[in-house]
């Protein structure tokens, strides 16, 4: 449990982490070392994932990424398709906020074939969507609506039962491009309420922002459009 650790290893040496979420869709391998060299000098890992990946790029993604880069590259799959052995880890998601049995369960029995076959560290991940402010790509695929920003008891309760059903990770997310990020009131009701650590993306374009979902209580915090080209 390797990267589950270190990141544990990180909140207890009060150090926060910043995952740059690469898009396999949007991404152009033969660029990979200009790419990351443009990356924040902070960043401690790289995400891999996109709610469709119907081009099957994944694996390319994944291995240049590998090729060019010490950092942990950690799946977030979209769906079971988007698993790859050359990444380090994945973030085994069930979709909590939603009442879609496909992504609460069906997606991880689809995928449980490749993950044994693959020494992949899965670490799982209770996901949780929040109104952004505009339709997410997340909410469109998944056909599952995304819980009000206005509800903060709702979010805590789903971050809490999350960690009840063994979740450990929580990761409270805007949906990419979001209009609005996730409150800080929100992140720091969930902080409190939890004794796992916290993920916070969606809509984070700017330092400010990262900084503001920091001290609020996110622990990791995930951009991805922000880097996009
Ligand atoms: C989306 O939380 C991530 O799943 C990142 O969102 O693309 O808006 O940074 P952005």
């Amino acid at each position: 449990h390797y990267h589950y650790e270190s990141i544990l290893k990180a909140i207890s040496e009060e150090r926060k982490s910043l995952a740059i979420l690469i898009d396999p869709d949007k991404f152009t391998v033969s660029e990979t070392a200009s790419f990351l060299q443009q990356l924040p000098t902070e960043t401690t890992h790289l995400f891999v994932g996109g709610s469709t990946d119907a081009n099957g790029h994944t694996e390319a993604t994944v291995k240049a990424l590998k090729n060019h880069s010490q950092l942990p590259v950690i799946l977030f799959p979209g769906d079971h398709t988007q698993i790859t052995e050359f990444a380090d880890a994945i973030l085994f998601l069930s979709l909590l906020s939603g009442r879609n049995p496909e992504y609460l369960v069906g997606q991880q029995l689809k995928a449980v074939e490749k993950l044994k076959a693959s020494k992949l560290e899965v670490i799982p991940t209770g996901y949780i969507l929040v109104d952004g402010g505009t339709e997410s790509a997340v909410a469109r695929v998944s056909n599952t609506k995304p819980l009000s920003q206005n509800n903060t008891s709702k979010i805590v309760h789903t971050a809490i039962a999350g960690e009840f059903m063994g979740a450990k990770l929580i990761y409270l997310e805007a949906g990419s491009g979001a209009i609005n990020p996730v409150k800080s009131i929100i992140i720091s009701e969930v902080k409190k309420a939890v004794n796992i650590p916290l993920i916070v993306g969606g809509g984070i374009k700017t330092e400010t922002q990262q900084q503001t979902a920091y001290t609020a209580g996110a622990d990791l915090v995930v951009m991805g459009t922000a880097f996009e080209k």
